[in-house]
């Protein structure tokens, strides 16, 4: 397994998180991947690799350019204006405002770009997405050139990220940009199989119309869980790439037989689908320890998920999306792993 990881994404030191009507530390922060590491190298699970600048080219492939430009000079346009705090969101062109101009002030554009408002924009931010990206890129790249499975220890995480929108947590759509990446030197149809407790609504969006990604989610039901406005059974792609999204809401609580058995539908499709490559968005937040989420893993059933996600049989790279019980996330990371060098 080669490891990718890089110290910049510490870079995101943000202090804020509007989380039920509170500003708290961030659910989101630099020791997960802290912890992570330290359990990987503990665990001797493969080799550690830092990536290469790959540069904004990959970037600006899934997303937009003038959203790329706002992530940039988000934080200084704020500190410029003379805010206090860090950049939080609180104005939306919502469903009876205008949504057809790109506002020209900081704290408008704010909500043009942002979905959500629990996570906020502060200094290093941009940096720590760049190399977030860059961590994806190279695991990817590494997976292309071998054809052996790659780990991509991501953060800040991506698959809320949307072609012009961050939120939960997430800028550039790391998987998104792995994926094209993938197809750009030769794979014709690449799954992203995401399972993270949360719907991956970004990495659905940059690809609904698109029949060379399969995007594939099992997620708590979003009827009341975020996103809450995305993740539903009935969302399964638009044009040509209608039948290459499904969804698969599970309700809180859902017991690990559910889920498994939900797992080999999504592996079952991957086969049918004929696809040439595995992008996993891996979010350990499914734990039954974590502290914003509903599902009931523990850390031994990690290493069965590890196992099963071999049944793909594809070249394999998996990226870190979720997970916020610290304690634990890196044990559970490394059991996946290990789980996955186990079943090849
Ligand atoms: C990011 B990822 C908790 C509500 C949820 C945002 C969750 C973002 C999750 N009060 N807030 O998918 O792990
Ligand atoms: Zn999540």
């Amino acid at each position: 397994m080669h490891i990718f990881y890089s110290d910049k994404t510490r870079l995101r030191q943000a202090r804020t998180e509007l989380h039920d009507g509170v500003l708290v530390a961030p659910f989101e922060c630099p020791e997960r991947v802290d912890l992570v590491l330290k359990q990987l190298q503990q665990a001797a699970v493969g080799e550690l690799f830092e990536p290469r600048a790959f540069g904004l080219e990959p970037v600006l492939a899934v997303h937009d350019a003038d959203y790329v430009n706002f992530l940039a000079d988000c934080w200084h346009e704020w500190v410029a204006a003379g805010h206090e705090g860090e950049a939080i969101p609180n104005i939306w062109p919502a469903r009876t405002l205008r949504g057809d101009r790109i506002p020209r002030v900081v704290s408008a554009k704010l909500g043009y770009y942002a979905l959500a408002a629990e996570t906020s924009i502060s200094e290093g931010t941009f940096e720590a997405a760049m190399a977030s990206k860059d961590v994806a890129l190279g695991a990817v790249e590494q997976t292309l050139a071998t054809g052996e499975p790659s780990f991509g220890l991501c953060r800040p995480p991506g698959h809320h990220a949307a072609f012009d929108q961050f939120g939960g947590y997430c800028f550039f759509n790391n998987a998104a940009i792995a994926a094209q990446r993938a197809l750009a030197s030769g794979k014709r149809r690449v799954a992203i199989l995401d399972v993270d407790f949360h719907h991956g609504n970004g990495t659905q969006q940059i690809f609904y119309e698109r029949d060379d990604v399969l995007f594939i989610s099992l997620h708590g039901d979003p009827e009341v869980t975020f996103p809450y406005y995305s993740g539903y059974a009935d969302e399964t792609g638009r044009g040509s790439g209608e039948g290459f999204n499904t969804n698969y809401p599970l309700p809180p609580g859902t017991t690990v037989d559910t889920w498994m058995a939900t797992l080999d539908n999504a592996l079952a499709r991957i086969k049918e689908a004929q696809c040439d490559m595995l992008i996993v968005s891996l979010g350990v937040d499914i734990f039954e320890g974590d502290p914003i989420s509903a599902f009931t893993f523990t850390s031994g059933d990690f290493s069965l998920l590890g196992q099963r996600l071999t049944q793909a049989g594809l070249p394999t790279v998996l990226l870190m999306e979720g997970g916020y019980a610290v304690d634990d996330i890196g044990i559970n990371v490394v059991n996946v792993l290990q789980g996955f060098k186990q079943g090849i």
